[in-house]
């Protein structure tokens, strides 16, 4: 008989309505009861734990790299594992554990847009996809994979895209990888798992702080953030990478201080690439690492845990491993010797 962990941490798919507001009150036993009145398991074990109770929105690094100690003490034993969570920081926590994570073992995180006590929940649903997905035999070796509204997303790139719709999640460009419904279980295309970046037993990460581009945008925040002692900038640039002249000239700055810049966009769905003059392109010659179409919010996890290996200055190491990382991934390509050549523009 197969054999689960479902790893209870909070979020709206344990909330009640309370005079305060929704709150955690629905351990993993019960969330796991509400499941099988869905689709029951025939043939699936599945051992219920809370590993915490509050929402995402209030968890910290390190209660995600514990989360990610007892995913991985659980993977040992079982043939899956899902995480039910809330969705406001689902895609940062799933990304982070998948930077931990070196098993076949399938990991599955999902959660829900109405709470356990609405009319008509979506938490239920959820989970019953995410226990089958993660007991099938196509989620093995899928990595970290998110299950939600019947879609089955990868991590690297997911997103919550709408704040209400039961529809939250997207990995735009990239998925779904897999379909959970009254048909059955499908995988739809191979997932490449994230290579783990992080070693077992790292308690907390380096701070990395993310920089938005808005009209007029000036250096000030570029500022603060070097008097707040980042080990590491991510900036949320226009569109295809651009950033305003006085916030170039900041990234520039702080490169050739040794503070590495990851360059992303603050549009949700492409890649970024530095085209521009005074722009992307100014800091893509500067040693800038453009980070594709990743998130700025798994960006910064991405730099954070490279920094926490890599000795602090050393801009070359930290480069190349964010690079070697995104590559790995697909999430940007490898070197492309038919491309034209771009012209330096320090030259
Ligand atoms: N937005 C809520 C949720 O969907 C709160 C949280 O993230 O915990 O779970």
């Amino acid at each position: 008989m197969a054999h689960l962990v479902l790893l209870g941490t909070g979020g709206t798919i344990a909330t009640r309505a309370t005079g305060e507001g929704r709150a955690v009150q629905v351990g993993a036993a019960e969330l796991l009861r509400a499941a099988d009145a869905v689709w029951p398991r025939p043939g699936v074990r599945v051992e219920p734990h809370d590993v915490a109770g509050r929402a995402s929105f209030a968890a910290r690094p390190t209660d995600v790299l514990d989360l990610a100690g007892r995913i991985a003490s659980a993977v040992a034993v079982a043939e899956g594992v899902v995480v039910a969570h809330g969705t406001d920081t689902l895609e940062e926590s799933a990304f982070l554990v998948s930077l931990t994570h070196s098993s076949p073992v399938p990991v599955v995180f999902t959660g829900a847009q109405r709470p356990f006590d609405d009319p008509a929940p979506d938490g239920p649903r959820n989970l019953a996809a995410a226990l089958r997905w993660a007991a099938s035999p196509q989620s093995r070796g899928t990595g970290v994979t998110l299950a939600f509204a019947d879609q089955i997303l990868p991590v690297v790139g997911a997103r919550k895209t709408h704040t209400l719709a039961l529809r939250a999640f997207a990995a735009p460009g990239r998925g779904p990888v897999g379909q959970v419904d009254e048909a059955g279980v499908r995988a739809l295309a191979t997932v490449r798992p994230a290579p783990p970046l992080l070693a077992p037993g790292v308690r907390d990460l380096p701070r990395v702080e993310i920089v938005g581009q808005y009209l007029g945008a000036d250096a000030a925040a570029f500022t603060d953030a070097r008097s707040r002692g980042v080990r590491g900038v991510v900036v949320a640039a226009f569109g295809s990478g651009n950033t305003t002249p006085e916030a170039t000239r900041a990234c520039l700055r702080l490169l050739s201080d040794g503070v590495p810049v990851v360059v992303t966009s603050r549009v949700g769905e492409g890649p970024v690439v530095g085209l521009y003059a005074g722009g992307g392109a100014d800091l893509a010659a500067a040693g800038a690492v453009f980070a594709g179409d990743l998130s700025p919010w798994q960006a910064r996890l991405l730099l954070a845990c490279v920094l926490a290996g890599t000795t602090p200055g050393d801009l070359d190491a930290v480069r190349d491993r964010c690079l070697d990382w995104l590559r790995e991934t697909g999430t940007v390509s490898s070197p492309d010797p038919t491309s034209p050549p771009r012209k330096d523009p320090t030259r």
